[in-house]
């Protein structure tokens, strides 16, 4: 009986350990157990979990019954839900799947070995996928070399761009300083020659009152004469007694007769008066009693203004009808705009003609303000250009500089609906192929990513504001390829965009950035 027992230990020991080698490994171990930990599971000794929790016999390991809380006791089986099981998948990557796989008829490693018990036809394809890999690692090899090639040109060509926007910079400064000297020159310059110009000018200004009368004056003479000429009905050049008294305004005391004594009052006293007299006498006593006549006179200015005014003011009338109603409101409105806009038009100054010497002064103040105003102009864009030099010198372009040579460089990408563009340190868009205006996805914020892999993310922000949702943001994941290339662009969260771009900026043999072997 004893015998039996120790015969059932041995051979299922034997046949783990054998089956370890029909898995192809020198080092015998237990199934699904890698040969950097074979020493932990040694025949010889009790199997101490690798938690540490427990010791088991040695042949509780592979029983297909878990003891272990970390499922280290059944690599090679299905009866721990957390263990792992390793494969060695010998002419490709060694792998590591969770041992719930091991035997669920599914064919996980490519060598088989996770499959050794449920029949499934497994087939060995690993030295295939080698192959493929290899393949495919020289080829991002090759692509990693060409890139490092254009990476170093790239880090020189940024570290000119830096010295160059270095020394620009000092030098701007300095211009900078000196086009505010200028400036001040040319400022003491006009006020000077202004000075003397507003005093030359000020004989020339003129008396306030006067220009507001004189139209006035004009337009009374006008009427007047007007005037003189209708009541002067045998066109003798002057207005008689007679003549007054054939009309009812001059009836003073509106008795119905104009007499001869009223008619001499309006004549300031006399029989008969010539133009010039009447516009001096006359026509201040006749003035007030017009009015009675305004129904049958009217002096010529005024019917033919108003009759000029209507045609402009709704110079759209026939339009106007033909339109919705709706629209009536806005018509008038707009009418009454053409009106607002036409009736402050300026009465051209009257020229006025400046003696030779207040002329030459008035040429020199002239000339003297365009100086300042270039000087002016000129300070404002040296100091225009130095900020942006500014922003560009303390901008982060990567170890040695190397993304500098992309800084306002745009890229583009088409996928079935968008056009995406994005400007490096500039801007990311979004352009709808059915049209539309372009949508801002966001502006460059900075590089995201962590630790030593920061210059493989950048985050662009504060684009467009979606409808019920936040501002528009993308994440450019960045890697390395022998071309600066933006290639993929997607919105993995409504308003949240993921793009990839490819630069030779990160083809570094030396770096550590790009790889990722994850360990177990
Ligand atoms: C537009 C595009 C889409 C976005 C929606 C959100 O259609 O910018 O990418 O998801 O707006 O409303």
């Amino acid at each position: 009986m004893l015998n039996y027992f120790l015969l059932l230990t041995v051979s299922a020991v034997v046949l783990s350990l054998e089956l370890s080698h029909v898995a192809g490994t020198q080092v015998p171990r237990p199934r699904g157990v890698p040969i950097s930990k074979a020493s932990l599971y040694s025949p010889e000794r009790d199997f101490e979990c690798l938690d540490g929790s427990r010791k088991i016999l040695f042949h509780r390991v592979n029983d297909d019954y878990c003891d272990c809380g970390d499922g280290s006791d059944e690599p090679g089986t299905a009866a721990c839900s957390n263990g792992h099981f390793y494969c060695q998948n010998a002419g490709f990557e060694a792998q590591y799947i969770p041992s719930s796989r091991v035997n669920d008829g599914v064919c996980d490693c490519c060598d088989t070995s996770d499959e050794y018990a449920s029949g499934a036809k497994c087939l060995d394809n690993c030295h295939e996928l080698g192959r493929e890999a290899r393949a495919e690692a020289e080829k991002a090899a090759e692509e990693a070399k060409a890139g490092n090639q254009i990476r170093l040109e790239m880090c020189a060509e940024g570290k000119k761009l830096k010295e160059e926007r270095a020394s620009k910079l000092a030098k701007l400064k300095g211009d900078y300083e000196e086009a505010k000297m200028i400036r001040e020159e040319k400022e003491n310059i006009k006020n000077q020659v202004e000075e003397r110009e507003r005093a030359a000018l000020e004989k020339y200004k003129p008396v306030e009152p006067e220009p507001k009368e004189e139209p006035k004056e004009e337009a009374r003479e006008i009427e007047a004469e007007e005037y003189f000429r209708m009541v002067d009905s045998d066109e003798s050049g002057t207005v008689t007694v007679a003549e007054i008294q054939t009309r009812v305004t001059f009836d003073r005391d509106g008795n119905g007769v104009v007499t001869e004594e009223e008619a001499m009052y309006f004549l300031g006293n006399r029989d008969e008066v010539n133009l010039e007299e009447f516009l001096e006498k006359s026509w201040e006593n006749i003035k007030p009693f017009l009015m009675r006549e305004r129904g049958a006179f009217l002096p010529p200015s005024q019917p033919q203004d108003q009759g000029e005014d209507h045609p402009e003011d709704h110079p759209d009338d026939e339009d106007h009808d033909s339109d919705d109603h709706e629209d009536d409101l806005d018509h008038e409105d707009e009418a009454h705009h053409e009106e607002v806009e036409k009736d402050p038009e300026p009465e051209p100054e009257p020229e006025v003609k400046y003696d030779e010497e207040t002329q030459a002064l008035v040429n020199e103040a002239n000339e003297a303000r365009t100086h300042y105003q270039q000087a002016e102009k000129n300070v404002m864009d040296i100091g225009n250009e130095i900020r942006d030099l500014e922003a560009k010198v303390e901008r982060d372009y990567g170890p040695d500089e190397v993304f500098a040579t992309l800084d306002g460089q745009c890229f583009k990408l088409s996928d079935l609906e968008y056009v995406y563009s994005l400007c490096l340190y500039g801007k990311a868009t979004q352009s709808a192929k059915s049209g539309g205006s372009e949508v801002s996805l966001g502006q460059w914020s900075d590089w995201t990513g962590v630790g030593p892999h920061k210059y493989t993310q950048m985050k662009f922000d504060r684009g467009h504001t979606c409808w019920n949702g936040p501002a528009r943001t993308v994440t450019v994941n960045l890697r390395c390829g022998k071309e600066n290339k933006l290639i993929s662009a997607s919105e993995p969260n409504r308003c949240e965009y993921a793009m990839i771009f490819t630069t030779p900026a990160l083809c570094d043999p030396n770096a550590e950035a790009q790889s990722n072997h994850d360990e177990l």
